[in-house]
């Protein structure tokens, strides 16, 4: 099971550097990685399991914070009502966003990261709207459409695999101002 002290932190050079693309057939190693990092996220969103464990809750993990300098990550966007499936849940390898509303949206209490330890205040702009193409861990190709909370965590992870963090798109001057149009979720 993945627990914290197994979460790359800010400074290890993995989170700063572009990640590979996958070639299908996975290795077992590989999906299994896949398979552990959803595992976190569904213990994390778990109130009891994360208290005994020590783990902070995700919504999305990305390989490299895991260490894997590859193009992976998984996604638990919970449905807004409980009983619901998932909004987003799926592992995803090689994305590729085909198209990006000019909308922008942003969390409206910010971000965090679980690679980040400090709370760097402020609103992260991105695009309400994408369009995903992505790859399972059998290979099978998808293209997805995401607006909203699940488009902001996919983008979020996207950008890891990138050498992105939060942080960088904040606006250090007015940590809090919205651009023209831009929509606040939450
Ligand atoms: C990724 C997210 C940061 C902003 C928005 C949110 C949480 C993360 C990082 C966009 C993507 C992890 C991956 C949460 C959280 C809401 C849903 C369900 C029940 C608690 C959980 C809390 F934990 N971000 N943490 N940060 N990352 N919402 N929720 N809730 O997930 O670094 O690269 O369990
Ligand atoms: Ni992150």
């Amino acid at each position: 099971m993945i627990l914290m002290d197994d979460i790359t932190r800010d400074g290890n050079p993995v989170l700063r550097s572009r990640a590979k693309e996958l070639n299908f057939p996975l290795s077992t190693k590989e999906i299994e990685m896949g398979h552990k990092m959803m595992e976190y996220l569904e213990v994390s969103q778990d109130e009891k399991l994360a208290e005994k464990y020590h783990l902070r809750a995700g919504v999305g993990l990305a390989a490299p914070q895991v260490g894997s300098p590859t193009r992976m990550a998984a996604v638990l966007v919970p449905a807004e009502n409980e009983e619901e499936p998932a909004a987003f849940k799926e592992i995803i390898v090689n994305p590729t966003i085909l198209s990006e509303s000019v909308q922008g949206a942003a969390l409206g209490t910010g971000e965090g990261c679980l690679s980040v330890d400090e709370d760097v205040p402020g609103y992260v702009w991105r695009h309400d709207r994408i369009k995903l193409r992505w790859f399972d861990l059998e290979g099978n190709k998808h293209i997805t459409r995401l607006k909203d909370y699940p488009a902001i965590v996919v983008q979020h992870e996207f950008d890891h695999l990138n050498g992105v963090l939060f942080y960088d798109h904040i606006n250090k001057d007015k940590r809090f101002e919205a651009p023209e149009g831009g929509v606040l979720i939450n």
